[in-house]
C-alpha cells in the first residue's frame, strides 16, 4: 500500500501568530507531500517493502537494496519526522506540562526551565538542517538529541516524545533567517498532552520488553529442566 500524506490534526491557520498559515500550507502540502511521493517512487517495484511502516524501514535499512537505500532513508525519515512534528503542535499548546511528564522532566533535567533552555540551545545552535528531539532512553530517562537530515533517533534505541523541525523551510517565510525567534514562538504551540501520551506509550513499550525478557528467561529455565528430565 502506498504511503499517504496525513491530514494536519488542525486547520492550517490555527497556530497563528506563532506559526503562520502560509508556512503551514507550504510545509505540509509541498515539503511533506514531496517526501511521501519520493518514498513511494523509491519503493516502486519493491513489493516486499511497500507494506512496511516508515519506522520499520528506518530500523532495517540494511534490508533495503543499496540503489534505493539513501532515498528511503531520507524520505521515510522525512515522512516519519514531519508526521510527529504536526502532532507535537496544537492551538491549545504552550505553557508547561504537568503530571508524570513534568516529573520525568524534573528528574532528568532538574527543572522545566533547565530542560527548555537546553532544548532551545540545542535547536538554536544546530548547524544546518535537522531535527531536535526529546527522547526516552531504554531506562526511561529523558534526553535531548539532534539528528542531521531526516534521521530518526529510534535507530539509536531512543523513543521520540517531542520533535522540532529546524530545516529552514519550517520558518523562513515568516522568520526568514531568525531561527531563534521561530524557536521562541514554537514553545507557545507545543502540545504537551501529545508529549505526555508519547511518554506513556514509551513506558508501556519498555514494560512490555521487560515482560518479554522475563518470559524468555522463564522459558529457557523450563526448557533446561525438560532437557534434564529427558536425560534422566
Ligand atoms: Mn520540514
Amino acid at each position: 500500500m502506498a504511503h499517504k500524506l496525513p491530514d494536519l490534526p488542525y486547520d492550517y491557520g490555527v497556530l497563528e501568530p506563532h506559526i503562520d498559515t502560509r508556512t503551514m500550507i507550504v510545509h505540509h502540502d509541498k515539503h511533506h507531500q514531496a517526501y511521501v511521493n519520493n518514498l513511494n517512487a523509491a519503493l516502486e517495484g519493491h513489493e516486499e517493502l511497500q507494506d512496511k511502516s516508515t519506522i520499520e524501514l528506518l530500523l532495517h535499512l540494511d534490508e533495503v537494496p543499496e540503489g534505493i537505500r539513501t532515498a528511503v532513508r531520507n524520505n521515510a525519515g522525512g515522512h516519519a519526522a514531519h508526521t510527529m512534528f504536526w502532532q507535537c503542535m496544537s492551538p491549545k499548546g504552550g505553557g508547561e506540562p504537568d503530571g508524570k511528564l513534568a516529573e520525568a522532566i524534573d528528574d532528568s533535567f532538574g527543572s522545566f526551565g533547565a530542560f527548555q533552555a537546553a532544548f532551545t540551545k540545542a535547536a538554536a545552535g544546530y548547524f544546518g538542517s535537522g531535527w531536535i528531539w526529546l527522547c526516552a532512553d531504554t531506562g526511561g530517562k529523558l534526553q535531548i538529541t539532534t539528528t542531521p537530515g531526516h534521521d530518526n533517533p529510534v535507530v539509536d534505541g531512543l523513543m521520540p516524545l517531542l520533535v522540532l523541525d529546524v530545516w529552514e523551510h519550517a520558518y523562513y517565510l515568516k522568520y526568514e533567517n531568525r531561527r531563534a525567534e521561530f524557536i521562541a514562538a514554537w514553545w507557545n504551540v507545543v502540545n504537551w498532552d501529545c508529549v505526555a501520551a508519547n511518554l506513556t506509550a514509551a513506558k508501556i513499550a519498555l514494560g512490555l520488553d521487560k515482560v518479554a525478557d522475563w518470559a524468555r528467561s522463564t522459558w529457557d529455565k523450563l526448557e533446561a529442566g525438560l532437557d534434564k528430565l529427558d536425560r534422566s
